[in-house]
């Protein structure tokens, strides 16, 4: 196998240019993506199927409109859907801040730069927020419905329909096939059942609703409503690194309403009876009295009643319908297909138990496109972010309190949301961006006496930012990590709009936090009076410290610089193009150039500390790759601006090996697609779907943690497409330092990791920075043709392998090139 470094020497003795005008094709429409429906027959594509119902909550399937969640078990006597409401945490609004904190900063770095790094773990306990953990994500109810003589069924299955995002139980007893479908609708705000049989009269049930939130009772109003209303009790012990709280917290209310066809509903204990009707449908909203992280006034009954009432007037067509009309032309901007096998056919627990690289390519489709399911059903406008759970959570004390966990976490569950064509539910996140870049303020100022804002490891629905957990909650660089969001975005859609308003203002702040925070390495370190970060951490990675205890913190740890280097170099270029902030822009070009350089050990990879301690580090395996984000999802070493870092990344990526929790086998997907070695990321694929996916195709940590599924989607979508915005900053080879922005147009990498075992395929509606959308078709592992639709013109340097072309494009037009990149 040619390493990176032989396949970069090849290309360079290789590449020719052209620069071509190629006549645009008809101007396509706004938005073009694929909108027709995939084949009926097609079903393995988009359809999750099991033959049994789930037995576990996480084998359920999870259905939601980015703020109503449930997880739909698909029982047959009982059903259970187990709901969420993604602003129902726990607490009141809150900011963790310790006044103390502030004073211990110069002895922390002071012992830091001394290597006296047990003292100043020891101190950096002394500056975690107060309580010393943040609140947790709070599960919402029950709804549960009983079927008395449903306990033997014939010809059970039960699915979800990645193209509807409908799940469907379906099975028959005795003459009668019983059906029911479910989702949850964005226009309507509400969950809608449709329960029916082949024949009439034949459905018989028992609904109702409940929770584990301590003395909460359902109260029956009318004949036809139950309400589940109440208010988070105080929880005052916490615990899986929670905080309690001693007061009452959020109120909360849901609402379910029946409607028959025929039959007659009673009103039973707590609980509404239904008999002999033809149809039913059920219809749920629920609501909370948040409004915003300072603001817990709203009053949730009157927001259910409301969206009730409303999807009320409609019947279950019209719902369906409007459902489908917000769901169907988000999903289907993309299509994907890889190829399919005989495996295709089985159930899908059996797929995801049996899959092997060559076995079925068709569930990596299925997979792909699970995750932009999951973006679309956890992650709308005006709601909250996917958290760690994405909205599904049915514990009081979830892991990590279901929180956003700002050193990977959080992160990852967005990186397939610009490159899968869903930009929209990428809002959520920058509005909690917004919301922690004036709540961090105030921790900046009291931690380390900085302007700007800063984010430590950890936020909650109270946008908590001060150090949390333990001494390496003192992580400050969360909101320089979540700020390269926003350029991303504006990197994909080129809104000078939102680069203005949004993006620039939040990105200012916090290079402007990171400028007071860095300070001059002392005599005695490794780079005197260079600017560095302290304290400093690689993101959960320690190594050993010369007497061999464990060691943490450091200063300058690689990611820092790495972080750093992107912030500014995404603000200069960001402040040129508003024709802003000229001199703030030369105090960050200068800073830049004060950092200490990123370092090659003496294994050839890149270091992921100041030191070169990597070979001596306890967890060699360790399952963050901080150091590497540089490569992905950072830009600043890539294998054709960079051979010499892309060869240290991949000897770091090997050292680290193949094992990690899903989310670090998703990570390692995208880095060795952007390696350019699409062998190896399948691989890392096989681990993802074979050792850390539920037969539900929900991430399996373990435990169960969604930024594996997206991380996952973000990486076969990396296998398949690259791109770089005109101008983006690489390092300098040589020397290792930041060198800021390059000269270079947009950059389309067309299929640069396609496996072997993925010979015939295509993709459709796929996103490149610079503003192109690209579909692509290949044949015997070889591109055969391309078609790239402009958003904003500009000029586009198309690459497959050893070609490249340039395209000077049009707004709204499209390129049509063949696999030689000819017109
Ligand atoms: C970080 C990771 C853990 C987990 C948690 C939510 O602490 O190291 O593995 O993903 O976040």
């Amino acid at each position: 196998m040619q390493t990176t470094q032989e396949k970069i020497i090849h290309w360079l003795r290789t590449a020719f240019i052209l620069t071509v005008a190629v006549t645009p094709l008809a101007a396509a429409p706004p938005d073009s993506g694929t909108t027709s429906a995939p084949a009926a027959s097609d079903r393995s594509a988009t359809h999750l199927w099991y033959q049994k119902p789930a037995v576990k909550w996480e084998e359920g399937l999870p259905i939601g409109n980015g703020r109503l969640g449930a997880m739909v078990f698909g029982g047959t006597a009982e059903e259970r859907l187990q709901l969420n409401e993604s602003t129902l945490w726990g607490g009141l609004p809150y900011d963790y801040s310790n006044p103390e904190a502030g004073q211990h900063l110069a002895e922390l770095r002071r012992l830091i730069f001394e290597g006296k790094i047990p003292e100043a773990e020891k101190l950096g306990q002394n500056m975690l927020g107060r309580p010393k953990c943040q609140r947790p994500y709070q599960p919402l109810g029950d709804l549960r419905l009983r079927f008395p003589g449903h306990e033997k069924v014939e010809q059970y299955e039960r699915s979800l329909d990645l193209d509807q995002a409908v799940v469907t139980t379906t099975y028959r007893i005795g003459g009668v096939e019983y059906k029911r479908e479910v989702f949850i609708s964005v226009p309507d705000q509400a969950l809608v059942m449709r329960l029916s049989s082949s024949k009439p009269g034949q459905i018989t049930m028992d609904v109702g609703i409940d929770t584990q939130h301590a003395g909460i009772r359902t109260q029956v109003m009318g004949n036809e409503t139950l309400c589940l209303s109440g208010q988070i009790p105080p929880q005052p012990a916490g615990e899986n690194w929670s905080s309690g709280w001693d007061e009452p917290g959020l109120k909360f209310e849901a609402r379910v309403r029946i409607a028959i066809e025929g039959g007659h509903i009673e009103v039973g204990e707590r609980m509404l009876k239904v008999s002999n009707a033809n149809a039913v449908t059920l219809l749920l909203c629920a609501a909370t009295s948040f409004r915003n992280y300072l603001d817990v006034s709203a009053d949730p009954g009157e927001r259910v009643e409301q969206a009730l009432s409303e999807a009320c007037s409609k019947t279950f067509a019209q719902l369906l319908q409007n459902h489908l009309a917000d769901y169907q032309p988000l999903f289907r901007r993309v299509a994907l297909d890889l190829g399919m096998s005989p495996a295709a056919a089985l159930p899908t627990d059996r797929r995801i138990a049996e899959f092997t690289r060559e076995g079925d390519p068709a569930l990596v489709a299925l997979y792909y496109q699970f995750g932009r399911y999951l973006l679309l059903a956890s992650s709308r406008q005006g709601c909250q972010p996917a958290n760690l759970q994405g909205i599904w959570n049915q514990e009081l004390w979830p892991s990590w309190s279901s929180k956003w966990t700002c050193n990977i976490n959080v992160e990852m569950n967005y990186w397939a949301a610009e490159t899968g064509n869903l930009p929209e539910c990428h809002e959520p996140l920058f509005d909690l961006i917004d919301d922690l870049s004036v709540a961090g303020q105030k921790t900046a100022r009291e931690w380390y006496g900085c302007r700007g804002f800063v984010v430590h490891h950890n936020t909650d629905l109270w946008r908590g930012t001060a150090p949390v957990d333990g001494f390496w909650g003192l992580w400050p660089m969360g909101g320089v990590w979540l700020v390269q969001h926003l350029w991303e975005h504006y990197a994909f859609s080129g809104d000078q709009e939102f680069l203005r308003q949004r993006a620039y203002p939040a990105m200012k702040e916090s290079a402007q936090f990171v400028l007071d925070f860095l300070t001059e390495a002392l005599p005695g370190t490794a780079f005197p009076g260079a600017l560095v970060t302290n304290p400093s951490y690689s993101p959960e990675n320690y190594y050993k410290l010369p007497d061999g205890g464990d060691g943490n913190f450091t200063y300058a740890a690689t990611m820092d610089l790495q972080l750093i280097g992107d912030l500014f170099d995404r603000c200069i270029t960001a402040s040129e193009i508003l024709g802003v902030d000229k001199e703030f822009r030369n105090q960050m070009e200068v800073a830049r150039w004060r950092l200490p350089p990123l370092q090659i050990g003496r294994q050839g990879q890149l270091q992921e500390w100041i030191g070169d301690w990597d070979m001596e580090a306890p967890d060699r395996g360790h399952r963050h790759l901080s150091h590497l984000y540089a490569m992905m999802p950072g830009q600043s070493i890539t294998p054709r601006e960079t051979p010499k870092f892309a060869a240290a990344v991949r000897k770091s990526l090997e050292l680290r090996g193949d094992g990690g929790m899903g989310w670090s086998k998703a990570w390692k997907v995208g880095l060795w697609a952007r390696l350019g070695e699409g062998d190896q990321a399948l691989s890392m694929l096989v681990g993802l779907i074979r050792e850390s996916t539920l037969p539900s195709m929900l991430d399996n940590g373990p435990p169960f943690q969604i930024d594996g599924n997206f991380g996952g989607c973000a990486g076969i979508g990396e296998m398949l497409l690259q791109s770089r915005a005109a101008g983006e900053g690489t390092l300098d080879d040589a020397s290792g330092k930041l060198r800021g922005r390059t000269d270079s147009d947009a950059t389309i990498e067309l299929l640069p990791a396609l496996p072997g075992a993925w010979p015939t395929g295509k993709v459709t509606g796929l996103c490149a920075r610079g503003g192109f959308e690209v579909d692509c078709t290949w044949l015997d592992g070889r591109l055969t043709g391309v078609t790239i639709r402009s958003r904003h013109g500009g000029a586009c340097r198309v690459c497959y392998r050893d070609k490249m072309v340039t395209l000077d494009t049009r707004a709204g037009q499209s390129y049509r090139l063949n696999g030689e990149l000819k017109s």
